[in-house]
């Protein structure tokens, strides 16, 4: 075990875009010539990307660790990449032109990739090691965290004067019992385990749960064949001009063999139900003081300005909240974190923290429907920005670009991934996609790059 006298010694856990940013927060500092701590940062995956590092795996992973990845074939952004771009490196930059505005799962992957290999801090990331557990000690005023180390299949532990958790909370699936379940005569699966939509052409799909994921996994099946998609939902339908061969049902009460049996006294027979109930916030390897117990929300409580634990400040936790924003969400964290840990962001008393941490949570309550829930979440992220030297990068007028996203989807759900945003960063207009993103069957980074090397027709939002 190296230890240094000299410096703090910081863990990073997880190499997803919000571990990656922290990397990469600390490597800018560095190369502006001020002194960094002492990183390591673990993963257990073996490589890194986090949830857009695809696994065709499901369940446990070839070191029995659960696996981490939800994202499936065929996954295209479901954002413009416009309000996502990192301030620093913008997509022109890491391609050298222009691209589409959603792209595919395998080219936000090479972007993100693309930022870190520019830098030199793949070297601090010990991959196939996964956190265990990680406790503070009064009396060191330091971390102990243990790792189940995979390559040499050995427990480690090391010491550090901070943590940083960037394991994402996307990975451990919500999932509900609805009577019958146990006897249906078809696949039940989560979102999480979802991987091919191919695997359901020509079936009777029912999806529980009216967010993203319901959203996605139901487009996906129609594109690619399914007969029928039966969305339920609990609180409200996704509302959205869905078409033919696609209908929205209230909350699943029960299953007889194959017929579902719907909160208002409709039932219909289908053959597959995948269920699209979120995930959970999940932190096996924290002390239940530490950990953070709250549902998908912008603004979970317990952490000052959404990055700084309440229990332990010495604990700073990134990527918690629900996401309209966020490769750049995760950067602005990452660099305020590093502030409070180089100590030029000084941290107010608890009191303090917890009366901000409120008044952030109360203002949330209090919003009414996307537009304001936007507006929340650029102002948060403005705020953050004030205590950091992170590049400007029109954070509102990137909300204003989700304001349009969302008339997007509601004017034309199967086609909103054709339309083309402006960079706030570049300035320019992406070209549209080659061809309707219901007609492109391949997902694959170069088919994408091979069909839109040129500018085609532009259709702005
Ligand atoms: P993650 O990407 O989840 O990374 C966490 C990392 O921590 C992983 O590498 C994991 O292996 C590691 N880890 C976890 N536990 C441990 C442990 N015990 N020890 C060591 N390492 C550990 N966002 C968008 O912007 N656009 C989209 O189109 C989009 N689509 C999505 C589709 C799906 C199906 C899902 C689930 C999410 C989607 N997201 C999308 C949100 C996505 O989660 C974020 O973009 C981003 O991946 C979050 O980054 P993160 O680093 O916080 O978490
Ligand atoms: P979300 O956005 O957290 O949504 C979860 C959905 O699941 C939401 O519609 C919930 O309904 C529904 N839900 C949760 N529990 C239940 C039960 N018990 N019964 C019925 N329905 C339930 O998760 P997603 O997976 O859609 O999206 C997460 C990320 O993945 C996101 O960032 C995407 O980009 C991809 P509610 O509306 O609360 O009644």
């Amino acid at each position: 075990m190296t230890q240094s006298t000299s410096s703090p010694r910081i863990a990073i856990l997880g190499a997803g875009p919000s571990g990656l940013a922290q990397l990469r927060a600390f490597e800018s500092a560095r190369r502006a010539g001020r002194p960094i701590p002492e990183i390591v940062c673990f993963e257990k995956q073996s490589d890194l990307g986090g949830m857009w590092n695809y696994t065709w795996r499901t369940g446990l992973d070839e070191h029995g660790e659960p696996v981490h990845g939800s994202m499936y074939r065929y996954l295209w952004s479901n954002g413009p990449k416009e309000c996502l771009e990192f301030a620093d490196y913008s997509f022109e930059e890491h391609f050298g032109r222009p691209i589409p505005s959603y792209p595919p799962r395998a080219v936000l992957h090479d972007y993100i990739l693309g930022r870190l290999e520019r830098s030199d801090a793949r070297k601090y990331i010990r991959f196939n090691h996964a956190v265990r557990w990680v406790e503070y000690s009064e009396d060191t005023g330091r971390f102990t965290v243990t790792v189940m180390n995979h390559d040499d299949r050995r427990l480690e532990s090391e010491e550090f004067d901070y943590v940083v958790t960037a394991t994402g909370h996307f990975s451990t699936p919500n999932v509900p019992h609805f009577p019958g379940v146990e006897t249906f005569p078809g696949r039940v699966l989560h979102a999480h385990d979802f991987r091919d939509a191919v695997e359901f052409a020509g079936k009777r799909v029912l999806l529980i749960g009216s967010s993203y994921s319901a959203e996605d996994i139901g487009s996906q099946c129609y594109k690619y064949g399914a007969a029928r998609v039966l969305i339920s939902y609990r609180s409200a339908p996704t509302g959205y001009d869905w078409p033919d061969r696609f209908d929205e049902v209230p909350l699943l009460q029960r299953i007889d063999g194959k017929t579902a049996h719907f909160a208002d006294g409709t039932s219909e027979d289908v053959d597959a139900i995948v269920m699209c109930t979120g995930y959970q916030h999940h932190f096996p390897f924290l002390p239940d003081e530490l950990g953070l117990r709250t549902r998908n929300r912008l603004y979970p409580r317990g952490m000052y300005k959404g990055v700084v634990s309440l229990a332990n400040p010495k604990l700073l936790f990134l990527g918690m909240q629900d996401q309209y924003f966020t490769f750049n969400m995760f950067d602005a964290q990452a660099w305020f974190a590093r502030e409070v840990i180089a100590g030029t962001v000084a941290l107010p008393d608890a009191d303090a923290q917890a009366a901000d941490v409120d008044a952030w949570f109360e203002r949330e309550c209090a919003l009414d429907g996307h537009e304001q829930e936007i507006d929340f979440q650029a102002a948060y992220i403005r705020d953050l920005l004030s205590f950091s030297d992170y590049p400007e990068f029109h954070v509102e007028r990137q909300g204003e670009l989700f304001k349009q996203w969302h008339d997007d989807k509601q004017a034309d759900i199967m086609g909103y991934r054709n339309r083309s945003y402006r960079s706030t960063l570049t300035g320019t207009l992406a070209p549209a996609l080659h061809e309707p993103w219901l007609d492109v069957l391949d997902d694959s980074l170069e088919y994408f790059l091979a069909n839109n090397l040129t500018r085609g027709k532009m259709q702005e939002s």
